[in-house]
């Protein structure tokens, strides 16, 4: 398929982020504030997903630093507070969050930083990852569909509350066919649906990357599991 799995999950990572920048500082998308906004800062999104705060003092997510009018009081386990997850400033962490404030200035990265997230995984140690390839004639089309699996039966996945993979794939493959990561009817994360769910996926036909990445959005739950979990779908 010509794409390539070298990615490591972050689900247990999010402990050890390293925090970079000026407290008091929010730079809209870049949750764990280490310099980046990318499929890591989702992770931290869900673990603060419907906390609520003091607002800040506008209501924007443009890309420049914002600061904060006052601490949640809640913070993430390296200790930053949760104000750094309401990216638009509104005084909630919800969907919008997501959308006006990692998806819209993905990849962004603040002056003078830059930090990378992923590295890859060690086979043995980590969590497994496959990406499967298969055809499906159903609607009387063909579509090619890439389904993720993560663990297997002998790598159960335990208490999984998020996950975010970066993919490379040969330049151009996904630009060219559209391609879009989907909940699968059988994903031991949450249903089709996605009502328990933030999803993310973009791709940079430039570079030939690719990031995914899922949260549940009630901090009270956990999955465990082994098989697939999404599905790279042409659409
Ligand atoms: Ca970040
Ligand atoms: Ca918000």
């Amino acid at each position: 398929m010509g794409i390539k799995l070298f990615s490591r999950i972050l689900c247990s990572a999010i402990f050890l982020f390293h925090v970079s920048s000026i407290d008091g500082q929010v730079w809209p998308g870049d949750v764990n504030n280490n310099g980046i906004v990318n499929g890591a800062d989702l992770l931290y999104l869900g673990t603060a997903y419907g906390s609520t705060g003091t607002p800040r003092a506008e209501v924007d997510s443009d890309w420049e630093s914002k600061t904060i009018v006052e601490a949640w009081g809640l913070s993430f386990p390296n200790g930053l507070d949760y104000a750094y997850a309401d990216c638009n400033g509104d005084g909630v962490v919800d969907d919008l969050d997501l959308e006006d404030g990692i998806i819209e200035n993905f990849q962004e990265v603040q002056p003078g930083s830059g930090i990378g997230d992923y590295q890859n995984g060690v086979s043995g140690t980590d969590a497994p990852l496959k990406l499967v390839p298969s055809v499906d004639f159903s609607n009387g089309d063909l579509t090619l569909k890439i389904g993720l699996f993560l663990g297997n039966v002998d790598f159960e996945i335990t208490d999984l509350y998020g996950l975010a993979l970066q993919l490379s794939y040969k330049s151009g493959i996904i630009e060219q066919a559209d391609f879009d990561f989907d909940l699968t009817e059988d994903s031991w994360i949450d249903d089709p649906a996605g009502l328990n769910s933030a999803l993310l996926f973009e791709d940079d036909d430039d570079s030939g990357t690719a990031e995914v990445a899922i949260t549940l959005t009630d901090p009270m739950q956990r999955r465990s599991g082994a098989g697939r979990i999404l599905s790279l779908i042409h659409i």
